[in-house]
């Protein structure tokens, strides 16, 4: 059985994941591109695995005495990671399963790293032992300003990484935009009608894994 693919969806908080997972994971199995047999398993970061669950309420929801501190809310992160790789990622690749999964470590990068403003060079040291060396066949970035994130996400209510406000987001956006070219990922305009986001999705996983 040949080893299944890891395609990532990543980028600032209201990109439009949420909606293009669905879309994808609708569109993946009849498109031609999956081989004969392989299933398709939709997951995210924070929060893939039952123990991820609960470290993603810690992450999102804990407040004031009970918040992380920036390492601990580093290390949660890769903990997290580490659990989805072992129990549900590298499993299903390994059984030739194709894994579409909404986050995964280039947003410790982003978020982290140039959001907190944590070491990169631990942060790197953090993947590679979360996903032993494991990287995704594809991260497709879907690219909003901050502004647009904030626009985007009016009326919703923050989670406490959403809560940090707009230079964050900022810093977390420049970080995206610095991760993508260094990872060579795959860029999205995310600005633009779902259905067209959709279209430019399919026509690079098409392009990149065929
Ligand atoms: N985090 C995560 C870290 O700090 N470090 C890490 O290592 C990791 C893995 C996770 C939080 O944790 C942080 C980042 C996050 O703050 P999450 O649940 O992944 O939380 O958070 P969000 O990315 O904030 O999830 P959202 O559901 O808010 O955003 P999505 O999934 O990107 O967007 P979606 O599809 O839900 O859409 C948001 C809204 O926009 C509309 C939708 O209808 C919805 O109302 N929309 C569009 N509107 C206009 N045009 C389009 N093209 C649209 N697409 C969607």
């Amino acid at each position: 059985m040949k080893r299944g693919r890891l395609i990532v969806l990543d980028g600032l908080d209201g990109c439009g994941k949420t909606t293009q997972r669905s879309a994808l994971a609708a569109w993946l199995p009849t498109s031609g591109l999956m081989p004969e047999g392989a299933g398709l398993i939709c997951t995210r970061e924070p929060g893939g695995t039952e123990f991820g669950q609960a470290l993603r309420e810690l992450l999102l929801h804990a407040q004031g005495d009970q918040a992380p501190v920036p390492t601990a809310e580093l290390l949660l992160y890769a903990a997290d990671r580490a659990q989805h790789l072992a129990t549900t990622i590298r499993p299903a690749l390994e059984r030739g399963d194709w894994v579409l999964s909404d986050r995964f470590s280039g947003s410790t990068l982003a978020y982290q790293g140039y959001g907190r403003g944590l070491d990169l060079a631990l942060i790197h040291q953090l993947e590679e032992i979360a996903t032993a060396g494991l990287v995704p066949d594809l991260t497709l970035w879907l690219r909003l300003s901050a502004e647009q994130s904030i626009e985007r996400r009016r009326g919703e209510r923050d989670d406490r990484i959403e809560a940090e406000g707009r230079a964050f987001l900022r810093r977390v956006a420049e970080g995206f935009a610095a991760v993508a070219t260094e990872r060579r990922w795959c860029v999205v305009e995310a600005n633009q009608p779902p259905e067209a986001v959709t279209l430019a999705l399919q026509q690079a996983l098409t392009m990149t894994l065929t």
